[in-house]
């Protein structure tokens, strides 16, 4: 295989709007960064970017949450960020900031090539406008309910429930989210990426050239976003906050997040290569470098869609690849900040890192599980039982297990040096670990340059593993007594020299530990070279070595516990912080702005209500929000999902009467079908009420 000549990684730039979850981290930091570090192993030239996204909505809506202005946001966010990623071993060459002046006339020289060859297409169009703040409504600066699947948060530029990018027209009962009132239409001027004039391309670049070679999530997204037909993109903003159109006739205008973010990562290599006197242009320029984007499955339209085509036109070179990855759930439901249903990085490194005197071995062990459960091909789970038995039984038992045996034993029967090999007494379980170590090379290093990062550390247990076995068929504790210290010798022998490709193959994923084995080995770095991955001659003999280091302590059940009971806590302390913050905008300006337009009575006459009895409640399992409810309604009894188990127990609300949407469309929630909907009543603190007849009456009764 011939390798490119030099290699440019990115991963998304994070908003520094908020801290970020180890979902994040899992989805396009830690694969990045094993696939780099494996490259810098194999001594190609390799550029790692990434840095803080700091324009767009989401930092002033930050801004606003917490009282201060955009810049303090990102002044804040940005360093808390960069330093979480460094304690998770997650090593950038740089961590730049799309708001420094060189990325701002990157993106700014960017546009103006592109509009000077008219690339883009200039249109008035009528947009939704908050009359209160005077403010047009870009992005998140408006909700509404999602056309897609019926969330009704979604934003202005995506529904973040099925992932569906949106443009504000789409939303049903759009708000303003500065004011809470319904926008009005006022006209403005924007400038387009006319997206339908690189159907073509699109269709032949990526559903062609890389059908086989990119995740088939990839370009399934990639498809339906093509075949759903593609329309012209605004590219600027009507904002106060981002990169200003660098023309006249651009005034009080910006760039599109998603127009200058990407090209952050042109001005992050051009940061680094100033830092670094270095030449950033072939890194952009030359076809023979090797473009990868790590991402999740949210940025699959930018990166593959959008940043391609501008990338194109702007004469640069293509990704090679997009491994996206999908979601990672945790423990049942979306990991979602906002909702207090999360991992912070910043939190984890808390509880498990500085908690445990900086034990940088517990960084490892995130990294081992959230790639064991990458999301590389579908939606995964993030449990802390999960976390917990990976250390445990994986990590404690087998890889630290068999290096801690080895280390033992050849301090025990081999006087604490690397013991010789005699090549006459060589037998049938040696040559198939020394071809296990080989083989384990190779199917490593495809499995890496294929992104199949999970399969690559699974081979990399696998030959721990095959070490513990090799060790307990040969028992050379035993061969004391007898006298065979040549026996004894051979196989601790090949237990050092594996425990040295171990520390190879480990170092991309576990580079802490890999540090640490280093140190026990008395080896430099150099050892780390790819190239001696699957040899066996790494430890010379006669060699002394140290004493073992613990590398993997167990994690207790009560920690655990501690961290199932605090994720708990931060969901509900967070509802209830919303409900505080309902109840305090209810009360300042009432009812009013909450009314929904005007409808005609046959708008209403189509909802078929009916009054029905509760017969049996049970909770929805992993869900902590529904209640799966049999609402009896006289003419028949039927399977209800209801989201309102936060507010009743089921054992309470047995044989009360409800209201119910009898002829709404069924839905599927957790796996069960829901044919209806109770309507509630909400009061000002956010509790919920059933709507009920004042005495109980026949189930079935219609109600209009
Ligand atoms: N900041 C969105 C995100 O964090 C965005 C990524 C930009 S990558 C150029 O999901
Ligand atoms: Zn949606």
């Amino acid at each position: 295989m011939n390798s490119p000549k030099r290699y440019l990684i990115t991963s998304a730039l994070p908003y520094a709007n908020g801290l970020k979850h180890i979902g994040h981290l899992a989805g396009a930091y830690i694969p990045a960064d094993i696939y780099v570090r494996y490259l810098r192993a194999q001594k190609r030239d390799v550029v790692f970017v990434c840095g803080s996204d700091e324009h767009g909505t989401a930092i002033p809506i930050q801004a606003m949450k917490e009282g201060t202005t955009a810049q303090a946001i990102i002044d804040k966010y940005h360093p808390i960020i960069e330093q979480n990623f460094k304690d998770l071993g997650i090593s950038f060459d740089i961590y730049h900031r799309t708001s420094s002046p060189l990325h701002h006339e990157t993106a700014q020289e960017f546009f103006t090539l592109l509009n000077d060859k008219s690339d883009l297409e200039i249109k008035e169009t009528e947009q939704y406008f908050d009359e209160a703040t005077n403010t047009f409504l870009a992005d998140r600066f408006i909700k509404g309910t999602c056309p897609n699947c019926g969330h009704d948060n979604a934003y202005g530029d995506q529904c973040e429930k099925c992932g569906k990018s949106l443009s504000p027209d789409e939303l049903i009962n759009p708000v303003s989210t500065l004011s809470g009132n319904a926008p009005i239409k006022k006209a403005t001027k924007h400038w387009y990426l006319p997206l339908n004039k690189h159907e073509n391309f699109l269709r032949e670049w990526i559903l062609k050239e890389h059908k086989d070679d990119w995740r088939s999530t990839v370009v399934g997204q990639c498809k339906s976003w093509i075949d759903g037909g593609l329309q012209p993109r605004a590219v600027t903003r009507d904002l106060d906050w981002g990169v200003e159109l660098p023309m006249p006739s651009g005034k009080g205008k910006v760039l599109y997040v998603w127009f200058d973010a990407p090209i952050g990562y042109i001005s992050a290599t051009k940061q680094w290569a100033l830092d670094n006197d270095k030449d950033w242009k072939p890194y952009w320029n030359d076809k023979d470098t090797k473009l990868v984007h790590f991402i999740g499955k949210d940025n699959i339209v930018f990166h593959c869609i959008i940043f391609p085509v501008m990338l194109k036109l702007h004469g640069n070179i293509l990704p090679a690849n997009v491994p996206a990855n999908e979601f990672m759930n945790l423990e049942g439901d979306k990991m979602s900040t906002s909702r207090g249903w999360s991992i912070e990085m910043d939190d984890y490194i808390n509880d498990w890192i500085k908690k445990d005197n900086g034990s940088e071995s517990l960084a490892d062990v995130l990294r081992y599980y959230l790639t064991q459960i990458a999301p590389e091909t579908k939606d995964s789970e993030f449990t802390w039982k999960g976390f917990q038995d990976a250390n445990n039984s994986e990590l404690v038992s087998i890889f630290g297990n068999f290096v801690n045996r080895t280390f033992v034993l050849m301090h025990k029967l081999c006087g604490g040096k690397v013991p010789p090999f005699h090549n006459d007494l060589i037998d049938d379980s040696d040559k198939e670990l020394i071809q296990s170590i080989h083989n384990a090379r190779i199917k490593i290093e495809n499995l890496l340059e294929e992104y199949k990062f999970r399969d690559a550390l699974f081979e990399v247990i696998d030959l721990a593993r095959k070490g513990n076995q090799y060790l307990q068929k040969k028992e050379p504790w035993k061969k004391v007594a007898t006298g065979e210290q040549q026996l004894i010798d051979n196989c601790l022998h090949i237990c050092l020299q594996l425990t040295a490709n171990l520390t190879i193959l480990i170092n991309p994923f576990l580079p802490f530990t890999a540090k640490k084995l280093l140190k026990m080995m008395k080896v430099t770095d150099k050892i780390l070279d790819w190239e001696n991955a699957g040899k066996i001659k790494l430890l010379s003999v006669g060699y002394s070595l140290r004493a073992p280091e613990l590398l993997f302590r167990k994690i207790e059940d009560d920690e655990i516990l501690w961290q199932l009971e605090k994720l708990r806590q931060k969901s509900i302390a967070n509802s209830q912080q919303k409900t505080e913050k309902k109840m305090e905008e209810t009360n300042k300006k009432p009812e009013i702005s909450n009314l929904k337009p005007e409808i005609v009575f046959d708008d209403f006459a189509k909802l078929d209500l009916r009054i029905g009895t509760i017969v049996a409640a049970e909770k929805v399992e992993k869900a902590d929000k529904l209640l799966k409810l049999s609402v009896d309604l006289g003419f028949e009894t039927r399977t209800i999902v209801s989201g309102i188990a936060l507010h009743f127990k089921p054992e309470d609300i047995v044989g009360k009467q409800v209201t119910v949407v009898v002829n709404l469309a069924p839905r599927k929630m957790r796996g069960i079908e829901s044919n209806g909907m109770i309507l509630m009543a909400e009061d000002k603190s956010g509790k919920l009420h059933f709507v009920n007849p004042d005495n109980k009456i026949d189930a079935g009764s219609s109600v209009s």
